[in-house]
């Protein structure tokens, strides 16, 4: 195997490092110009993207609006991370670390700043007492899963998708090394789902609204272009679960918002009011 970078005494910052989401590295945290967040009418502001850990948060928004909680209306702004939004002064104060989705709850006496998916998953669902069982020990097992699925899925991200799909030069070493992790992982979710219908257990909780945007996605061949490569299709019961979760309109509503690629059924990029889910998914009929 050849070698042929030798890594500096001390790294240094080059800007034009390529590949598809060059803009978004820095090696410093912060603001990186002033810009104020757009507001709008309801008592949840969403600041996201479609991406996966996006998807969570929308999927989680419409489970609990189609249980008709109102008070989880809310309003999803765009964060184009491809342009820099992340690192706005107005961003960077609902989440210093520059990641989409970051929510903004207005409801009570003091606003709460809520960041990271999973954070943002398991206070959605404390505070409407929804997709979290309150019971020992289902409660934890929801939780190991949820906790599972945010230190796994960057290796599926930002390992594999990063090396498969999005950096400038195809590295077998690197391919084959998050691969095998990947593969590992589906294994490992495919036991899980031999043995119960959720993956959690016979309850569909906020451990499958984490997971699917990102597994589910990724063996429906929706992410990364990789269900061939990956050979998804022997993985019979994350695929029965990915599609079981993928007939759910909630998904399919919270899959599409901030969205701006894909089909026009498949795009809403600002979500204020239910009807403006329901005018996209209708043009799939058309
Ligand atoms: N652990 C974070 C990860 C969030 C994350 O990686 N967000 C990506 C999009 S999926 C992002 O905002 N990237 C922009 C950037 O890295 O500058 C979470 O679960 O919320």
């Amino acid at each position: 195997m050849s070698n042929e970078y030798v890594p500096p005494k001390v790294w240094t910052f080059d800007a034009e490092n390529g590949g598809e989401w060059a803009k978004t590295n820095r090696p410093a945290s912060g603001a990186t110009h002033e810009a104020t967040l757009p507001q709008g009418t309801h008592p949840i502001q969403l600041y996201s993207m479609a991406t996966p850990n996006g998807q969570k948060v929308t999927i989680m928004l419409e489970e609990i609006l189609a249980l008709g909680q109102q008070d989880a209306e809310y309003d999803a702004h765009l964060i184009r991370i491809g342009e820099g939004d992340q690192f706005s002064s107005g961003f960077v104060d609902l989440n210093p670390n520059s990641k989409i989705p970051a929510l903004l709850d207005l409801s009570g006496e003091l606003p709460v700043r809520v960041f990271e998916s999973g954070s943002i998953l398991l206070y959605l669902a404390e505070k409407f007492g929804l997709f979290l069982p309150q019971e020992m020990p289902e409660r934890t097992e929801v939780l190991n899963w949820l906790f599972w699925l945010q230190g796994s899925a960057p290796y599926l991200g930002g390992g594999f998708g990063h090396f498969y799909s999005y950096a400038p030069v195809k590295i077998e070493y690197a391919i084959d090394r998050f691969t095998m992790e990947v593969k590992r992982q589906l294994d490992l979710l495919d036991k899980q789902l031999a043995k119960t219908r959720f993956i959690a257990g016979d309850q569909y909780s906020i451990a499958d609204i984490a997971i699917w945007p990102w597994y589910g996605n990724l063996v429906r061949g929706t992410a990364y272009n990789a269900a061939e490569f990956l050979d998804a299709e022997t993985y019979t019961h994350v695929q029965r679960w990915a599609e079981d979760i993928a007939q759910r309109p909630a998904v399919q509503r919270g899959a599409i918002v901030n969205r701006t690629w894909g089909e026009p059924w498949e795009m809403l990029a600002e979500r204020h009011k239910a009807s403006d889910i329901d005018a996209v998914l209708k043009l799939k009929s058309l």
